[in-house]
């Protein structure tokens, strides 16, 4: 089966998606996610440029020989451009594996693990008492596990807190919005927020909060010990990971469970984390980690260590993501959660799509591939709309982790 042709789809339906489009000579067609948030452009010029040219004439069927010639042929590896268009041609590889063999992408892996895929979502409000309401609404909407991210007196412009309520969405304008960072204020807030919604919503609901990097290990370490009483599934990028090391220090100091991992993009990144077992749940994804091929590689060698996995899943991953994820959720045996933020109406209808939500739980469907197409006509009435994500800076005005 060959690769007669490909092509990269930018569009907006409420937010950019870019999705690669991969034909074949017998007809069939796959997708994959290509979307690197505020950076977009790039990995759609990369794929155009360089990717594209050498992949048609190839055998569509050979995912993990086009896998290698990308990875090693770049010359230059690793980083999230060329790991996300590596991820787009191998999601769409994927995808016509499964429709040549009528099967979803998750009976080619192996079949299913479990029933569903246990999901988070976001519930996010101004203070502590609109959070507490917000969690609420997710519990009566079926969720079994929740983030929770509220705003700090204090700060200005908090991580994760919506204007509207259902869909966060921080890329909010073309040039980076400038957001105020006090650790202090913080750390005096984050464990009345979680008093708060167990006194309320008592120990039943997993809850999840996001410190989205912001901390130094020592923080870090402080607040997950602070954190204990409230028995959280996870404390999320708690310190920026780049060194790996500076997990121990936060390890050393508490059991609060750890995740790390939406920004990696190699099982490099997070070998010492995870040989190491100084994190709970890696959150490496299929669009910004190489694809199904390479998550499976994280993921076995995270089993070794008991470590789970937690695929990031924010609105800036593609409904194209979401389908191939929730296929290697319901297969991957060391499965922990998948995080699931709501797509606009709009988004759902340019990406038409298998996968089902039902009483806390998702599952991929059982369309052959990953279960997620793209109405070209409708993507088209959606122009790219640059956006970039907000940067933040101390309240002395030295730049900080956003
Ligand atoms: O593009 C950045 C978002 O994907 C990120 O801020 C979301 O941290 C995030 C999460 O956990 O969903
Ligand atoms: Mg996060």
């Amino acid at each position: 089966m060959k690769i007669t042709g490909a092509k990269v789809i930018v569009t907006c339906p409420g937010r950019n998606f870019v999705t690669l489009k991969i034909e074949t000579d017998q007809g069939l067609y796959g997708i994959g996610d290509a979307t690197l948030n505020g950076r977009e452009l790039s990995v759609a010029s990369y794929l155009t440029d360089h990717v594209i040219p050498v992949l048609i004439g190839r055998d569509a069927s050979r995912i993990e020989d086009i896998w290698q010639y990308l990875y090693r042929g770049a010359y230059w590896r690793r980083g999230p451009v060329t790991m996300s268009a590596i991820a787009a041609v191998d999601t769409a590889l994927w995808d016509i594996k499964g429709k040549a063999a009528g099967m979803p992408v998750y009976q080619l892996l192996g079949g299913a693990s479990r029933d569903g895929v246990l999901v988070y979502g976001h519930a996010n409000g101004n203070d502590i008492e609109h959070t507490v309401d917000e969690v609420g609404r997710y519990i009566e909407l079926g969720y079994k596990a929740i983030r929770a991210q509220s705003g700090i007196p204090g700060v200005k412009g908090a991580y994760g807190v919506a204007k509207g309520t259902m869909y966060y969405e921080p890329a909010d304008s073309a040039l980076p919005s400038e957001t105020v960072w006090n650790t202090s204020s913080y750390l005096n807030f984050a464990p009345k927020l979680f008093d708060k919604l167990r006194e309320v919503h008592g120990y039943d609901v997993e809850l999840l909060h996001d410190v989205h990097h912001r901390l130094t290990p020592i923080e870090a370490g402080r607040l997950g010990r602070d954190l204990e009483p409230y028995r959280l599934f996870w404390m999320e990028d708690c310190t920026p990971a780049e060194n790996q090391e500076a997990f121990r220090l936060v390890r050393q100091h508490t059991t609060t469970p750890l995740a790390v991992g939406e920004i990696f993009n190699s099982i490099h990144d997070c070998r010492t984390l995870i040989q190491e077992q100084l994190i709970d749940y890696i959150r490496t994804t299929v669009v910004h980690a190489g694809g199904i091929t390479h998550l499976k590689q994280i993921a076995a060698l995270a089993a070794l260590y008991q470590v789970r996995t937690g695929s990031h899943g924010a609105t800036d991953l593609s409904p194209a993501c979401m389908g191939a994820a929730l296929n290697f959720d319901l297969w991957v045996p060391n499965f922990g959660i998948q995080e699931y933020m709501r797509h606009t109406e709009e988004t759902d209808a340019v990406f038409p799509h298998a996968y089902t939500f039902d009483d806390g739980y998702l599952h991929p469907g059982n369309e052959p591939g990953i279960g997620v197409d793209i109405d070209e006509a409708l993507a088209a009435k959606y122009p790219y709309d640059p956006k970039q994500l907000p940067v933040a800076r101390l309240t002395d005005g030295a730049m900080w982790n956003w």
